[in-house]
């Protein structure tokens, strides 16, 4: 029984090699490339098989909303990319232990956004509300006391609705 099954494997091996070497031969002197797939038993598999990637609908930019409230704690801003209507404000709430100093982009001059720096210093659990933003553009802010520290600085994008 097993030597019968051996006979039919040999005989299998047998047929199917010299006509994928033949065909390895045309590939290789490249008269025929597409024959390789014609060779079967996954001997030579594709090499680029095609994949449907995982593809998600844009869903677009976030829309405004009317206003924003960010708390801030030990590790920085709970939200830093904001989008909100023109004339509403951003208000921000000491989560922390310790004060926090909220003002406007740059660093150190505090000039683009002064709707932003009344913000300014808060104690732990005090919380305090921006001017209304009303021009049409993006403002950053950071807290002062961790200038250059990417999770205590965000921005705020005032957009028309
Ligand atoms: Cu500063």
């Amino acid at each position: 029984m097993a030597a019968l099954q051996d006979g039919r494997i040999l005989q299998f091996t047998a047929s199917a090699l010299p006509s994928c070497n033949f065909v390895a031969a045309v590939w290789a002197i490249g008269l025929v490339t597409t024959m390789i797939a014609g060779c079967g038993s996954g001997a030579v598999a594709p090499s680029s098989a095609p994949t449907t990637p995982a593809f998600s609908m844009p869903t677009g930019p976030p829309q405004p909303s009317n206003g924003a409230t960010i708390s801030v704690t030990s590790t920085g801003f709970s939200a830093r990319d904001l989008h909100i209507l023109p004339g509403s404000r951003l208000t921000f709430v000491n989560s922390d232990i310790q004060p926090h100093d909220i003002m406007s982009d740059p660093f150190h001059v505090h000039t683009d956004c002064p709707e932003i720096n009344v913000v300014g210093f808060l104690t732990p659990g005090q919380s305090r509300a921006s001017d209304p933003l009303n021009t049409i553009r993006t403002c950053g802010f950071h807290d002062h006391d961790h200038e250059g520290d990417e999770r205590f600085h965000g921005t705020v994008s005032v957009e028309a609705p």
